[in-house]
């Protein structure tokens, strides 16, 4: 019994120590190899992919063979009730796992006419200028509204395009809330049709003119999208067009698809699972260097994220032979260079 205890008290030893040296440096990897005779697995976490900040609501934009990342950034303190986003940050990278921070490009009090809430957002690039399209609380029509801000460089600096904003939510009349005209996803087809997708509750689209900053057209709302909650996110592959979004609440990502931009969508199912340590599930979609990407938040610095202290991660994104998208892997390993 004693003998059996001690082989026990040894071997939780043992493992215990293997397991403090795996999470140390590599010196230390290094030191166990040589105690141990073992070849030690050096496992690099590479989720979330920004430690410093918490990031939420990430969007990218491949340009010139970098990935630009753009977040909002969450400065709620520990146990707060809500959002506390002020500011809007930028990132850059060629592996999607270092990334290289550029100076603050672009704040609420950067539109006039807003007054709080740097909410979801994308950046797209049109004839050499940057077209970044943010959510925003608006000073004097009660309710969000969707702002944009142009640029000469993918990371600014940024300012407002317009003086005031592009839609309001006194133009959107499918639901009553106030919060509906947030989370824009902006897209250019092939044959030079931009168009921008935004909404919470009911999804919405509008065709942009050439100039990026005008609507061409009515504002049509979008349906056969099963408990569309918000974030939608547009992408194309080959000749498909893919409606990704954030799915009932707390947050799954599930997706349509179409032949058209313009619908009619068919639903196929969830891509991502709730995070589990935030309500909401904000996806970016990119291809990059012959791979997809899905890029999202969790609350996954701990002891101290969560909802309102989010955090940007990546995965590998899969598709199947006939287009529609294997669900994510959320991974603490993220992408390994
Ligand atoms: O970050 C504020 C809001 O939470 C975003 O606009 C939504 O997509 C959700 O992530």
């Amino acid at each position: 019994m004693t003998n059996a205890n001690n082989i026990i008290k040894r071997s939780i030893i043992w493992s215990l120590s293997v397991l403090a040296v795996s999470a140390c440096s590599e010196t230390t990897a290094v030191e166990q190899e040589a105690q141990t005779g073992t070849t030690p697995t050096v496992i690099q976490f590479n989720n979330p992919v920004i430690q410093h900040k918490f990031t939420a609501d990430p969007a990218a934009l491949v340009y010139r063979d970098t990935v630009f990342l753009y977040v909002g950034h969450d400065e709620a303190e520990v146990g707060a009730g809500f959002y506390n986003m002020h500011e809007w940050l930028v990132f850059s990278s060629t592996n999607m796992v270092d990334w290289h921070e550029y100076p603050v490009p672009l704040k609420v009090s950067d539109f006039s006419w807003a007054k709080a809430d740097a909410w979801a957002s994308q950046a797209i690039e049109r004839d050499g200028k940057f077209y970044w399209y943010v959510s925003v609380e608006h000073a004097s029509v009660p309710g969000k509204a969707i702002g944009v801000a142009v640029a000469d460089h993918p990371a600014g600096p940024f300012k407002d395009a317009l003086g005031r904003a592009l839609i309001t939510n006194d133009m959107t009349t499918a639901t009553d809330i106030m919060w509906d005209d947030i989370d824009p996803s902006v897209f250019i087809d092939d044959d030079g049709q931009a168009y921008l997708f935004w909404g919470n509750t009911r999804a919405y689209y509008a065709r942009l003119k050439p100039n990026m900053v005008e609507l061409d057209g009515e504002i049509m709302v979008i349906e056969g999208l099963p408990d569309f909650t918000e974030a939608p996110w547009i992408h194309k592959r080959g000749d498909w067009y893919y409606l990704s979004y954030a799915f009932q609440f707390p947050e799954k990502t599930a997706y349509a698809m179409s032949k058209s931009i313009e619908g009619p969508w068919e639903f196929k199912g969830i891509l991502n699972e709730l995070a589990g340590n935030t309500n909401t599930n904000h996806q970016a979609i990119i291809d990059y260097r012959n791979k997809s990407y899905f890029i999202y938040h969790t609350g996954g610095i701990q002891p101290f994220g969560g909802s309102f202290r989010r955090s940007v991660c990546v995965d590998e994104l899969y598709y199947n032979p006939d287009g529609t998208m294997k669900r994510v892997l959320m991974t603490s390993e993220g992408i390994q260079k």
